[in-house]
């Protein structure tokens, strides 16, 4: 098919059209699936799926990676329509390199066809299911803390009563896995949370808890199912049509599910694989039987810092990460959060130096070729905050310390959340607690002390040992107030060190 001039569509049929040094490692259809991937955004894309190509290529194995997603179709008809390929642009200031991945054995879509996802999670072939679902999807319905009433694991798979949400299919497929005796399986967090496995652990239990599943069921679960914690690391924008344009001006071909992302790339894994696992150690992965450490310094040391550079960057009208990383003095107090705030927070990885990781996540987050608007990492702030700033601050204090610097981190949020940038531009506020925290901020006087105690009130953000500390409630109000008169560039320029 010819699609954009000249340039066919990427499939099975152009690969001969495709430079050598670009071609998949391995074909699809080559390999058996082994792996089932719930949510095909770019981020899994450019991460586990290169790793699990690698993994293949260099140590064999039916690993396969059946990519799910649970509610874009668009990704699902690109990917089916390009035999399951896809390119990942490596972008530096070297220039873009392009590499196809062969890594998935097919693609389905959850919510048109959740009973072929239940079935997939009870084929004995599947023995890792991975998940890149967002921090939101870790919770059963987050206004009433139930599965959502379509969820009902009772409804016939047969009506259109099907399961909408992770915890809803992870707790149909498990319970069609228990039924068969299907086998051990490893279910696999990569998302940006701590703790992701034991979260994922935890979010499983209370869906079988709040379900009433028959003992039986529930202990085969718990006897076969582990929930190893990882930690993952790439910087991946959502993918423009520049991306596209980039990727086909590389491959010679057309690739409309192409993403590009930085060079680096990185992923810690607990080997807890009762199914056995892809030889991801050979792809450059760390196998390791505690992975807290590691998450701890990406959540504090990188997702933090990209926070930080977010909120202040929007506020200041800057469109990319790399562009508000130029504003005069934010590097500077970000060397401070880093230096005084995260590096004294928690027990880094043996020989890690949290202040050179800091250092480190500075050069990647300038790479100009990347471009990360600073409102896509400022989404989902409610979702994000606890784990990559609240946990800094709370730490501090535990150890009787002020968390001065982090408290701009949550000041900058609370300003981006009232919907203005520094010039009157207007902010989405993208979240899924958009509606609390809105009533919150009606409900203030619109003082910068009035919104920081408003927000401080929201339990599902701040807990409230640290919401009632005067230390850190004093932090917030002065850093707010200091960007409500000066805006975010002059209240940098002052603040910097
Ligand atoms: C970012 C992350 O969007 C965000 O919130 O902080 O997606 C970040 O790019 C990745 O975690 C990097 O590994």
């Amino acid at each position: 098919m010819a699609v954009n001039g000249d340039a066919p569509l990427l499939g099975l049929g152009t690969l001969d059209r495709v430079p050598a040094a670009s071609r998949p490692l391995v074909r699809p259809g080559d390999v058996g699936a082994g792996i089932v991937h719930l949510g095909l955004g770019a981020f899994h894309r450019a991460h586990q799926a290169v790793y699990t190509e690698q993994a293949i290529a260099r140590a064999g194995g039916d690993w396969g990676i059946i990519g799910v997603a649970p509610r874009s179709l668009d990704v699902v008809r690109r990917l089916a329509d390009q035999d399951g390929l896809f390119s990942v642009t490596t972008l530096s200031a070297a220039g873009a390199q392009a590499q196809v991945v062969g890594a998935f054995a097919g693609v389905r879509h959850a919510a048109s066809d959740p009973a072929a996802i239940v079935a997939l999670l009870a084929d004995p072939a599947i023995r890792v299911v991975t998940l890149t679902v967002t921090e939101k999807a870790y919770q059963l319905d987050p206004v009433t803390g139930r599965l959502r009433p379509d969820d009902d694991v009772t409804a016939d798979l047969s009506t259109d009563r099907a399961p909408v949400t992770v915890p809803g299919l992870l707790l149909r497929g498990l319970l069609a896995r228990a039924a068969a005796d299907a086998g051990p399986l490893a279910l696999v967090s990569c998302d940006n949370l701590p703790s992701n496995g034991r979260r994922l652990h935890g979010l499983v239990s209370e869906a079988l808890a709040y379900a009433k599943v028959p003992d039986e069921a529930a202990d085969w679960v718990h006897a076969n199912v582990t929930f190893p914690a990882t930690m993952v690391d790439r910087i991946v924008p959502a993918a423009t049509a520049q991306t596209l344009a980039t990727a086909r001006q590389v491959l010679g071909v057309t690739d409309l599910a192409a993403i590009a992302g930085e060079p680096y790339s990185q992923w810690v894994i607990e080997d807890d694989f009762p199914g056995g696992r892809p030889a991801w150690d050979r792809a450059g992965a760390v196998l390791t039987d505690d992975a807290g450490p590691w998450e701890r310094l990406k959540l504090r040391g990188l997702n933090g810092v990209h926070s930080a550079i977010a909120y202040l960057g929007a506020l200041a009208g800057r469109e990319t990460i790399a562009e508000a990383l130029r504003i005069p003095g934010l590097a500077d107090v970000l060397r401070r959060i880093v230096a005084e705030d995260v590096a004294t927070s928690f027990a880094p990885p043996a020989g890690v130096s949290v202040v050179d990781y800091g250092e480190s996540v500075l050069e990647r987050f300038a790479n100009p070729a990347i471009r990360h608007r600073t409102i896509q990492v400022a989404m989902d702030g409610s979702q994000k905050l606890p784990q990559r700033v609240l946990h800094t601050m709370a730490d501090r204090r535990a150890a009787g310390q002020p968390p001065y610097w982090s408290a701009l981190v949550v000041a900058a949020w609370m300003r981006f959340v009232q919907g203005r940038a520094d010039d009157g531009a207007e902010l989405p506020l993208d979240d899924p607690l958009a509606g609390p925290i809105r009533a919150a901020l009606a409900g203030s006087a619109g003082t910068p002390a009035s919104v920081v105690d408003a927000l401080l009130g929201l339990t599902e953000v701040f807990p409230p040992e640290l919401a009632a500390d005067p230390v850190v409630r004093e932090s917030i109000v002065g850093w707010l107030t200091a960007l409500h008169k000066h805006g975010a560039v002059d209240a940098l320029a002052k603040a910097a060190p």
